[in-house]
């Protein structure tokens, strides 16, 4: 390892080599130039980062340009003493290749440096996601466009918004308006509930591809739909008190759901839609069509987990109807593992996994059989990239993946080797989704996001064998992002396996 390897960005590039002479001096003087948008996207980051004014002068250049050829949203860093050269084949690769810059960019004993390097780099998997729970505590768009600033930083470039839940329903729609009407007002706790508005929708989805990343929504059924009952009761079945839910009551305190009454607990599993009423499916194709009309990307997740309330023939009916009407829309269904054991499902839906690293064997079946069927899957093994698990022993969060969980953990597995039958080809991508049941502020997502989302990405991006892709190298390079992450203002937690730099 070179001593300069601590500076190497995060995700680790593909391909990256120190060069032997002075650094690149970054001063007020120095020129950003090229593709207009990404010159002013650097100016942005490389002053929130150096307090530089950059962009007009005649000093050295730092040159943003896009140029044909090569993987989507790669990108190269040339930096020697005279200039720093990105360029990339699509505005996604520049905009990463800015973050790595952002990142490369440190002080020394007479001001702001780039050391001199070479970068290569492009994603391993194309589908690199976080998921935010909007449904159990609402969270207003500017710390939704926060979240994705933050996300997309570490080369994050898919938003799934969990938009629906027992506790609250987050999203307008004119198809269907008591469903926020009535079913917005609160959330755990008897917190303060909320929806967006469609156009609250749209800037989110405009935000995120202004940092090119997609938005996914996810409408979860059959279960998770108390509040639907709120707006529409002829559309659910009474709450179905098993023991898992009255357990969770008894140890939890609250009260067990009432069918009508909103739901501010965070038991699971105990509601349903009414699966063989044909107004369900009315209902349905309403709230997915619009859904999918505001939503340029190419997925709708249809949730399918944790349906205790729904009897497995019933729920076998539900995934087969609503797979095929979101595949009737023109999108890709993605949907939680447990949709895998349904075979009569649209063929090209994925499958998102969030049993552990190592997986019990009715997850793993279930999600083998998504490559089987020739489709893909999402990694999101619950004890390694659940971000609302606890990081240590007294942090915040849950502790039901199999106790505490560690960032050594978070970077600790190897996607190709959690299920046999489901190699590379069939990975999709990564996922590190948050249940916000615990928090209720952005600083909270902050805290259970970062650093171990850095992880996450990092397994999503960085090609497994490249050199430094390894726990040594990743916690010394987490550990020099604190001067940039605290001139962001992203209060993270403070990590003891980490050694966090001081900037002068
Ligand atoms: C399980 S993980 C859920 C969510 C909860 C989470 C945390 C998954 C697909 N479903 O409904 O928020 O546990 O308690």
């Amino acid at each position: 390892m070179n001593s300069h390897d601590a500076l190497a960005p995060v995700p680790l590039p593909a391909a990256l080599t120190w060069i032997d002479t002075p650094p690149f001096r970054l001063a007020e003087e120095a020129v950003l130039t090229g593709d207009p948008d990404a010159v002013a996207f650097a100016a942005e980051l490389l002053r929130a980062r150096t307090g530089l004014a950059l962009a007009d002068g005649d000093g050295a250049r730092i040159s943003l340009a896009l140029v044909p050829g090569g993987q989507a949203e790669s990108f190269r860093i040339a930096a020697d003493t005279a200039s720093v050269a990105l360029t990339a084949p699509d505005a996604a690769g520049l905009f990463h290749a800015t973050h790595a810059l952002a990142q490369l960019v440190r002080r020394d004993r007479d001001g702001w440096i780039v050391p001199a390097v070479r970068i290569e780099d492009a994603p391993r998997f194309a589908y690199r996601g976080v998921m935010l729970d909007v449904a159990r505590h609402f969270f207003p768009v500017d710390v939704v466009r926060g979240y994705i600033d933050r996300a997309a930083s570490l080369r994050a470039n898919a938003l799934h918004l969990h938009l629906t839940d027992d506790q609250g329903w987050r999203i307008q729609l004119a198809s269907r308006p008591a469903l926020t009407e009535r079913g917005s007002g609160t959330a755990v706790g008897g917190a303060p509930g909320g929806f967006y508005t469609r156009d609250d929708y749209r800037e989110i989805v405009r935000h995120a591809a202004s940092r090119h990343m997609i938005i996914v929504p996810e409408v979860d059924g059959p279960g998770h739909t108390h509040a639907v009952g709120l707006g529409y009761p002829e559309l659910v079945e009474a709450p179905v008190l098993g023991p898992d839910v009255l357990a969770t009551v008894e140890e939890l305190g609250g009260e067990p759901p009432v069918a009508g009454t909103p739901y501010t607990g965070v038991a699971v599993g105990f509601s349903s839609l009414r699966i063989r009423d044909e107004a369900t499916y009315d209902f349905l194709a309403d709230v997915l069509g619009e859904l999918a009309a505001l939503t340029p990307g190419p997925y709708l997740h249809i949730g399918g987990d944790e349906a205790c309330g729904t009897p497995a023939e019933d729920y076998a009916e539900y995934v087969a109807r609503v797979t095929a009407l979101v595949a009737d829309l023109g999108k890709i269904p993605v949907a939680w593992h447990e949709v895998g054991a349904v075979p009569d499902r649209a063929d090209e839906t994925v499958g998102q996994y969030w049993d552990h690293v190592s997986p019990r064997a009715a997850a793993a079946a279930a999600t083998r059989s998504f490559a089987k069927a020739g489709s893909r899957v999402i990694l999101s093994p619950a004890d390694a990239v659940y971000l609302d698990m606890r990081e240590e022993p007294d942090s915040r969060g849950s502790l039901w993946a199999d106790g505490h969980t560690s960032l050594e953990r978070a970077y600790g597995w190897e996607p190709a080797d959690v299920l046999d039958g489901v190699g590379e080809e069939a990975i999709l991508g990564v996922e590190a989704p948050l249940w916000t049941e615990s928090s209720t502020t952005d600083a909270d997502l902050d805290e259970l996001a970062f650093p171990r989302l850095a992880a996450a990405m990092e397994i999503a991006w960085s090609p497994a064998g490249a050199e430094g892709r390894e726990w040594e190298s990743f916690r010394r390079r987490v550990g020099a992002l604190a001067p940039l992450w605290r001139r962001l203002g992203i209060r993270f937690h403070p990590s003891p396996l980490v050694p966090w730099v001081e900037e002068a």
